[in-house]
């Protein structure tokens, strides 16, 4: 039935593209017919692959230059203050204010307690993402919960805003049964059919091209359905991972295509060890997206609630016109380490990080701003931190006790049967264990050695 229903509009589509004799279609033949002739006397280029371009007779290479660089949009400075207080004051009610500050500061206390359980081995790997908070929450703050996202690694308040508990967080990280992702996945590779976010994966940038399909299919199917609200796709990667050849295909496709889709760029400065300076010539990422034909905005990612309107105005745009993308440019500064795997200080000096430290921060910037209105204090900020403290500690704790995943699942949701092969190693595996009792203690596994024999052979 659904296949069905996506064929017919394509099926439509393809018949109003009425074909002439000479097999061109007739919008395709008027597109070529008005751009390729060049009409004598014109000032401008006609071709069918340049726009609408003046003639010059001024011999000059078009330069990335300081001056061109595109401007940052921000609604408060670093402290807190409303920048342009004629313009507007920030569209957010108090309660939703403060409800972006709690999670932005939930994710970073969680973020100081998994990164020491790392170095105490009792998680393999974590990412924090310090500094870089709002980014995450003030943009998910802004989407449709229905909004399907499609994440890098360093956007835990994502899930966060779009109602992870602490449960959530720690059945991942600990590769507990109750892991979604049956404990496969490498810690902070979150996913959540429920809350609509892709699994992240870790090669990078493969979600953007996946996120653009994606969009095109959002597409097809909010046109189906023209009384369900419009959707669009939220795509997340950081200015590194830009470098891969699966942004430009992505972004490429949803240009031409015009695909519902958000890509929010993390510019946080390095990617590991490499310096945005090593990374790229250009104006950052933003002047990328221009270079495809989409609107692009550059916004101060320490401004949480720039980052937010910034992102209201990008789904609109993103809805209009029958469908485009954006593309959002948040700066911001890596301040942890990359991951629990990386330091840091082998490549930068400690002092640019204390300095940014101290500079800005998109949780002390909201926090004066919500001082400011009054709705915000040192008493509430205790509050918060502690009982944020508590539910962490209190879901690893939990966590730490619960059976992992049961030994089959490492052969299930392969195949739709279990093949020759895995049949084999199902078997393998279990007279190994059979054997070495004492060197494979299968105990903390969901059904123990029974859950492998129970597979079906
Ligand atoms: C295809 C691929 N190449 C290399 C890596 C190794 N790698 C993991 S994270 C990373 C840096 C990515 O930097 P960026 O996209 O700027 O994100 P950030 O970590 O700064 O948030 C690299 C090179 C990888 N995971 N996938």
């Amino acid at each position: 039935m659904a296949s069905k229903q996506l064929i017919t509009p394509l099926r439509r589509a393809l018949a109003s593209k009425v074909r002439t004799n000479s097999g061109v279609c007739s919008q395709c033949q008027r597109r070529w017919q008005s751009k390729v002739s060049q009409r004598p006397g014109s000032d401008r280029v006609h071709f069918p692959g340049a726009v609408n371009s003046k003639f010059t007779t001024n011999l000059s290479f078009a330069r990335a230059t300081e001056e061109d660089a595109m401007p940052t949009y921000r609604v408060l400075d670093q402290d807190g203050q409303v920048v342009d207080k004629a313009a507007h004051s920030p569209d957010i009610s108090d309660e939703e204010a403060v409800r972006l500050y709690k999670d932005m500061v939930t994710v970073s206390v969680m973020d100081v307690i998994m990164f020491d359980a790392q170095r105490q081995g009792r998680v393999s790997f974590y990412m924090v993402s310090a500094g870089e908070e709002g980014i995450a929450v003030g943009s998910a703050s802004a989407l449709s919960p229905d909004d399907p996202i499609f994440a890098q690694y360093r956007e835990t308040g994502i899930f966060q805003h779009r109602g992870f508990t602490m449960d959530d967080f720690m059945a991942q990280l600990f590769a507990t049964k109750n892991d979604p992702g049956k404990g496969r996945n490498m810690p902070v590779h979150y996913g959540s059919t429920k809350y609509r976010v892709h699994t992240i994966s870790s090669p990078l940038a493969t979600q953007i091209p996946q996120a653009s399909g994606a969009a095109y299919a959002v597409k097809t199917q909010d046109r189906l359905n023209p009384t369900a609200e419009p959707r669009v796709v939220a795509c997340y990667f950081g200015e590194g991972a830009a470098s891969e050849g699966d942004f430009h295909a992505g972004l490429n496709i949803a240009a031409t295509r015009s695909c519902p889709i958000l890509f929010i760029c993390r510019n946080n400065g390095y990617a590991i060890s490499t310096p945005t300076l090593e990374q790229y010539r250009g104006d950052g990422i933003a002047s990328r997206g221009v270079g495809y034909g989409i609107d692009t905005i550059r916004v101060d990612g320490n401004d949480i609630l720039a980052v937010r309107e910034a992102t209201k105005r990008a789904r609109e745009l993103a809805l209009s016109d029958g469908g485009k993308p954006v593309l959002i440019e948040a700066m911001s500064y890596r301040v942890s380490h990359h991951s629990t795997s990386d330091d840091s200080f082998a490549y930068r000096a400690k002092v640019e990080v204390e300095d940014w430290k101290r500079r800005d921060n998109p949780i002390t910037r909201l926090r004066k701003w919500m001082e400011g209105k009054g709705i915000w204090d040192e008493e509430k900020e205790k509050e918060l931190r502690s009982s944020a403290r508590k539910s962490v500690l209190d879901a690893y704790r939990k966590a730490e006790k619960e059976k992992r995943p049961p030994l089959s699942a490492m052969m299930e949701d392969v195949y739709e049967e279990l093949t020759e092969e895995q049949r084999e190693q199902t078997e393998k595996l279990t007279r190994i264990i059979e054997k070495y009792p004492n060197e494979y203690d299968v105990t903390e596994f969901e059904g123990g050695l029974d859950s492998l024999k129970s597979l079906k052979r």
